[in-house]
């Protein structure tokens, strides 16, 4: 049953795949426009993109409470198989960029989870954009796939990494200890963003 659902699960990627490639390729269109332009300043430091490995879909599934997910569950209520991270060094730069992506053809925004207006309680911040991004396969037609766009701060990213890193691949693993100063570093992190804003704005920098 499981093995069939892999073979599925694969199979269905290569879509996904060419999603990516699909919203990748407006967001190197944006950069383009943005460095050749001597008005505006390319706000994208770095962006990267990754599918959703099959044990991982799995495992969201079980977290969201889907038992024995069949493909169609996964299709429908997984939104992150196909994801793209955008870092840039200014907080305000993280809704820029959004704007320029809602504006993207082939690319609409569905929803908006803002968590660097409202941070989880663990700390994580970062602006999250549900898009379908429209791709044209030659089996299926066109079709709209579900790309997940996370957009944040280096400092919000090296938070996250920490995090991740301290949770999941530490030999003591979690403890209130320690997500006691993950929410301090948040703090301190979101102050520095703060701060790096006044900096830039101090110089005359756009
Ligand atoms: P991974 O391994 O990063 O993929 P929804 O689409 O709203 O039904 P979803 O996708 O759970 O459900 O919602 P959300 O909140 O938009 O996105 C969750 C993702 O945000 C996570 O995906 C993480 O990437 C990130 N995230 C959320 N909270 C935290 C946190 O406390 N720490 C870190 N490091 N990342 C967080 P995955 O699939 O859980 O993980």
């Amino acid at each position: 049953m499981i093995a069939l659902l892999e073979e599925q699960y694969d199979e269905m990627l290569v879509f996904y795949k060419n999603a990516i490639r699909s919203a990748e390729s407006s967001i190197q269109n944006i950069k383009d426009e943005l460095l050749a332009s001597k008005e505006v300043r390319n706000p994208i430091m770095d962006d990267y993109s990754r599918l959703k490995t099959f044990d991982s879909t799995l495992a969201k599934c079980q977290k969201k409470g889907i038992n024995e997910p069949g493909i169609e569950d996964i299709k429908s209520q997984i939104n992150d198989i196909a994801g793209i991270r955008i870092i840039c060094l200014y907080v305000d730069d993280i809704y820029k960029i959004a704007d320029m992506i809602k504006m993207a053809p082939g690319i609409a925004v569905t929803r908006v989870k803002d968590y660097v207006a409202e941070p989880k309680p663990s700390g994580y911040s970062s602006l999250h954009l549900k898009t379908l991004v429209q791709i044209n396969s030659v089996t299926s037609g066109t079709q709209m796939i579900p790309v997940e766009i996370q957009i944040r701060t280096e400092l919000m990213e090296t938070w996250s990494q920490t995090e991740h890193r301290v949770k999941y691949k530490s030999k003591t693993g979690p403890s209130p200890e320690i997500d006691k100063q993950l929410v301090q570093l948040a703090e301190q992190f979101k102050e520095t963003d703060k701060l790096l804003v006044q900096i830039r704005n101090a110089s005359g920098e756009k």
